[in-house]
């Protein structure tokens, strides 16, 4: 059995996808051949509680010049995005020359704020396409991986950070102790430390397999988090839920013994003890879910099919490369699959090689139902997709379960 990230003990395997290519590999037919495949399985570790991928595909893979996914393509995460600023701003930054570091800072979407306020920033982003597009907007970046050498280095030309935040971006990182000593190290003494990542309580919840894909090598709890950072002399202050992304949990972390630690830390770890989130019968009924969403998917599918009703793909997310691939969704189910960003259309989905197109494509002829791979933002797209339902289409969403809006 592999070794935990973290603690090191052996990792239990509790739900195996299959053979997986990597999900923002949108190749074009001249790379079909030379596709990526690895075995994606998800496990638990029974030392510290962390859940992390089996296998995790090297870095450099998925983190590269080729990276299309922009922060920027959600109007709701870059407000949710402004919103974190304005309170990090306000709460925790001192009046002069306040320094703020984000790690995974994509396309600058998180920065922007901080830039346009005049506040010293730096962005820390190795994923060059879209460290470029936050270098066009003005948004300071360094195009490398973070870990404790680069943190060294920043803290000596350009002092330490009052805030050093991490959205999304914890859970994509395999060397998780040298990224944490390194925000130790980063840290001014009295500073804040914000981590916001997809959390696992939600995942297990909403059935929501699909978050399990090569880039998602962590999925945390308080229980796991609290437990890395403590071995860094680092401590979670506060929790606060978000609704992002299916459900996600923003840790407000500061030097160890720094800050008052709030209540609702307390009553989530026990919460979690209390809902045995880390039970062989939890995963087990969260595996036979999956199963049944499968099934009930693919039994829709090829209803449809069979009455000729056009089915079209909505965003090609991350997570649509696990379920098509996972439940073997091919290009005679769904036509094509719509999406807003340009670096992905005119390719094709990661492993089944279903069309990418534009949304134009989408609009210029509404198809029956859509297969809404964007779950996540159903909210964002539904509001601005009246068009479609009134022109008689049909949304098919699978999390947390098979339902047609
Ligand atoms: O963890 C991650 C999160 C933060 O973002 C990364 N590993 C990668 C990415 O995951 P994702 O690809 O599942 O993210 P989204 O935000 O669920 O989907 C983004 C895709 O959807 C983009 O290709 C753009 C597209 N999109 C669209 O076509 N129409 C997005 C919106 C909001 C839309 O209205
Ligand atoms: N924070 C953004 C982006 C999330 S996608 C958001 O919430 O929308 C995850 C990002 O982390 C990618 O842009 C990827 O290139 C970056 N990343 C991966 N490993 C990293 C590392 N070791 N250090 C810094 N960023 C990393
Ligand atoms: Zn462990």
């Amino acid at each position: 059995m592999p070794a935990c990230r973290v603690c090191h003990s052996p990792v239990e395997p509790f739900i195996d996808f299959g053979r997986m290519p990597l999900a923002n590999a949108f190749p074009t037919p001249d790379q079909f051949a030379g596709e990526y495949f690895f075995e994606l399985i998800a496990g638990y570790c029974p030392g510290c509680t962390l859940v992390q991928l089996v296998n995790q595909p090297q870095r450099e893979r998925m983190f590269n010049d080729r990276y299309p996914f922009f922060s920027s393509s959600s109007v709701r995460m870059a407000s949710h995005f402004r919103q974190l600023a304005r309170e990090v701003a306000e709460s925790y930054l001192p009046a002069r020359d306040a320094f703020v570091v984000e790690i995974g800072s994509n396309d600058g979407t998180l920065l922007l704020p901080f830039a346009e306020a005049g506040i010293r920033h730096l962005g820390v982003e190795p994923s060059t396409s879209v460290a470029q597009a936050a270098e066009d907007r003005s948004v300071r970046t360094v195009s490398r991986f973070f870990d404790a050498s680069l943190a060294k280095q920043i803290v000596a030309e350009q002092g330490q950070a009052h805030a050093v935040i991490a959205a999304n971006a914890l859970s994509h990182i395999d060397n998780l102790h040298s990224v944490v000593a390194g925000i130790k190290l980063l840290l001014a003494p009295g500073g804040v430390c914000v981590i916001e990542d997809p959390y696992w309580g939600d995942v297990v919840e909403q059935t929501a397999f699909d978050q399990i894909y090569d880039e998602h090598a962590s999925y945390f709890t308080l229980s796991s988090v609290s437990y890395l950072f403590a071995q860094h002399d680092l401590a979670i202050v506060d929790v606060v839920p978000q609704a992002v992304h299916g459900g996600s949990l923003r840790y407000l972390i500061g030097h160890a013994g720094r800050r008052p630690v709030a209540e609702g830390v307390t009553q989530l770890l026990a919460k979690e003890q209390t809902i045995g989130l880390h039970r062989p019968e939890t995963f087990a009924a969260f595996r036979d879910r999956v199963s049944a969403t499968g099934a009930a998917l693919m039994a829709l599918l090829e209803t449809l099919k069979r009455q000729r009703q056009r089915v079209v793909g909505y965003g090609a997310t991350s997570k649509s490369t696990t379920t098509i691939n996972h439940f073997g969704i091919t290009p005679g189910l769904v036509e094509f699959i719509s999406d807003t960003t340009p670096a992905k259309q005119g390719t094709f989905s990661p492993g089944a090689h279903i069309p990418v197109r534009s949304h134009e494509e989408f609009a210029a002829a509404y198809p029956d139902r859509a297969l809404l791979f964007l779950w996540n933002h159903a909210a964002e797209v539904l509001a601005k997709e009246q068009a479609f339902a009134r022109a008689g289409g049909r949304w098919i969403v699978y999390v947390p379960r098979v339902e047609e809006l």
